[in-house]
């Protein structure tokens, strides 16, 4: 092949350029990004507090954690692909907001009432000061009395003892931390609920299926109503004991008439795992009562059962309101 002169060629590059510049101001064509390639990485987003998960999370590096054990649930959740894939956001605007994040299991046990399981919800070192908190304040459970009701009639419905406890009573702050996490978890407010009634049950002891709301046709006018109750669960139970939804399910209201509310054997049956939570609504979203929400604790067969009821109305019930 023949080669062209120096000139020859020079005078080539010369109008390849010149060409070249001019079809990149031709309007309508892609305008290519200066650089070869952009690399997109999370900023380290100085002076935000690292929570906890994140600390993990850098720790231990990446892909290799898939196949690690976890000595616990919560380890695992933090290591997982979701925390890494959905790191918590910066929110910003002109409000308040607010900073929790959590990460909390939930099993969804039933519709009929609305019943949720959240496990491990509190440490065993948890579960065992608020044991301590109640321990000793003991008294025997009292029942709400309705306008019809005759006392005599009330014994042996409600046999275990117990104690009103509210954050101020428990030095390690404990029940304020219940407290907040079950109200960022519901969405109902730490001021709608009660102080905690923490109950023992000790062998035989036991709670008649009973309902949490006060219908006003038997209890009179109430300026408000407990539309969600958390039980939290301090011990495990050797035998018995189980919370129990005798009218769980869609057709539950079917077993209403003639219903034995002693009775433990047929609904829905919880047995205590200390540390877990159980959640259940008293009231449809339309704010009417859910019959299906009649619930009891069945009798202890072996060991103790401890566990903190939390009621949470409607409206709220403290001076302290959001
Ligand atoms: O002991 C249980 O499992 C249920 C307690 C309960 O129903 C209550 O405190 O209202």
């Amino acid at each position: 092949m023949k080669r062209l002169p120096p000139t020859a060629t020079l005078c080539l590059c010369a109008l390849s350029f010149i060409v070249g510049r001019f079809i990149q101001q031709i309007p309508g064509l892609p305008q290519v990004p200066q650089g070869a390639q952009v690399t997109v990485r999370r900023s380290e987003q100085p002076g935000r507090r690292l929570l906890p998960e994140e600390q993990v999370l850098k720790r231990s590096g990446s892909n290799s954690d898939k196949k690690a054990t976890y000595s616990s649930f919560e380890e695992a959740v933090a290591n997982s692909e979701q925390l890494q894939t959905r790191p918590p956001v910066e929110v910003t605007g002109s409000g308040l907001g607010s900073e929790a994040y959590l990460t909390q299991p939930f099993q969804h046990l039933s519709w009929y009432p609305r019943t949720y399981l959240f496990p491990g919800f509190l440490t065993k070192k948890q579960s065992e000061q608020v044991v301590a908190a109640a321990k000793a304040r003991l008294a025997p459970s009292a029942l709400a009395v309705r306008r019809t009701d005759d006392s005599s009639k009330q014994e042996n419905i409600r046999t275990s003892s117990g104690t009103f406890l509210s954050g101020a009573d428990d030095k390690h702050g404990v029940l304020r931390f219940i407290e907040d996490k079950i109200a960022l978890l519901t969405g109902l407010p730490a001021s709608h609920g009660e102080p905690f009634n923490v109950l023992r049950y000790q062998l035989s002891q036991h709670y008649d299926a009973h309902y949490d709301v006060f219908d006003p046709e038997s209890y009179g006018p109430q300026s408000s109503q407990r539309m969600a109750t958390v039980l939290f669960y301090l011990t495990d139970v050797e035998e018995g004991g189980e919370t129990i939804f005798p009218l769980e399910g869609k057709d539950g209201l079917q077993r209403l008439n003639g219903l034995n509310y002693k009775s433990c054997d047929q609904g829905l049956r919880y047995k205590p795992r200390q540390g877990d939570a159980l959640l259940f609504w008293s009231m449809h979203p339309n704010g009417t009562f859910d019959k299906h929400a009649l619930h009891g604790g069945c009798p202890v067969i072996s060991g103790e059962k401890w566990v903190a009821t939390k009621w949470i109305r409607d409206r709220c019930f403290s001076n302290n309101c959001l």
